[in-house]
């Protein structure tokens, strides 16, 4: 594609952007690349249980398709020759692992990712609605956001639903459903911003259009039905 051509284009997609009625962040891989913190505060704490389980990138790459963290620690047990961790026990390793990474975002681990505070300002400019909707939890958004954007990022979302407020996780559609009815909105009026292939199915099964930031641990995914695929938002101008 020409440049002139890849600049009408880039600028067709922003004017697309800019005039949703509403703009639903994902967080993880989206509003910044908080996987490897992720898969560091799960190693921490598997240490600290004593256990003898480390995921090294390309296990986690491969866990990281099971949402949640409960639930991936949970996949990888009964994966093993012997699952041997209860309910009681996953949950127990969770919040060890969820201390360990709001200890590791907090020390200011975690930038949004290019292009993000660019654009959640010239939305709030534009009087555009803003929202989240996530598989982690909300206290990991606090602690994420909070560095990022400040004590009251809380004011710039109108609706934030996490994965432990719905019944099922992505790639369900059920945290944007959510989101959708807490803003009073039809999912067309919206754009999903998201960085994997289940976000994408969740967001679509949802009948809201996604944009795709891709990040570092879902480049490779399938974005079959996103509406553009792009590294990072700057794509569409600051
Ligand atoms: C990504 C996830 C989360 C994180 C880990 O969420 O699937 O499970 O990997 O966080 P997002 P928890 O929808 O924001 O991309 O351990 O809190 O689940
Ligand atoms: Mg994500």
């Amino acid at each position: 594609m020409s440049e002139a051509l890849a600049a009408i284009r880039a600028s067709g997609m922003r004017n697309v952007i800019a005039s949703a009625r509403a703009l639903i962040f994902d967080v993880d891989g989206t509003l910044a690349e908080t996987e490897e913190v992720h898969r560091r505060a799960f190693n921490e704490a598997f240490a600290q249980a004593g256990l003898d389980w480390c995921w090294d990138r390309a296990t986690y790459r491969r866990l990281l398709r099971v949402t949640g963290g409960k639930e991936r620690i949970r996949a990888f047990d009964e994966q093993s020759a012997a699952p041997t961790l209860t309910s009681s026990a996953v949950a127990d390793l969770h919040r060890l692992k969820t201390a360990r990474y709001v200890d590791l975002v907090a020390s200011g681990g975690c930038p949004l990712r290019p292009g993000v505070a660019a654009w959640l300002q010239s939305a709030r400019r534009r009087g555009q609605r803003l929202a989240i909707a996530t598989t982690t939890s909300h206290g990991n958004i606090d602690a994420l956001l909070s560095v990022a954007l400040g004590g009251d990022w809380g004011d710039l979302f109108e609706a934030i639903v996490a994965g432990d407020d719905v019944p099922r996780k992505k790639p369900a559609p059920d945290v944007y459903l959510e989101v959708l009815a807490r803003l009073g909105l039809a999912p067309a009026d919206c754009i999903a911003i998201e960085d994997s292939g289940n976000g994408l199915a969740a967001a679509s099964r949802a009948g809201i259009p996604v944009v795709i930031t891709r990040s570092a641990y879902f480049g490779d995914d399938d974005w079959t039905g996103a509406l553009v695929v792009v590294d990072n938002l700057l794509e569409f101008g600051p």
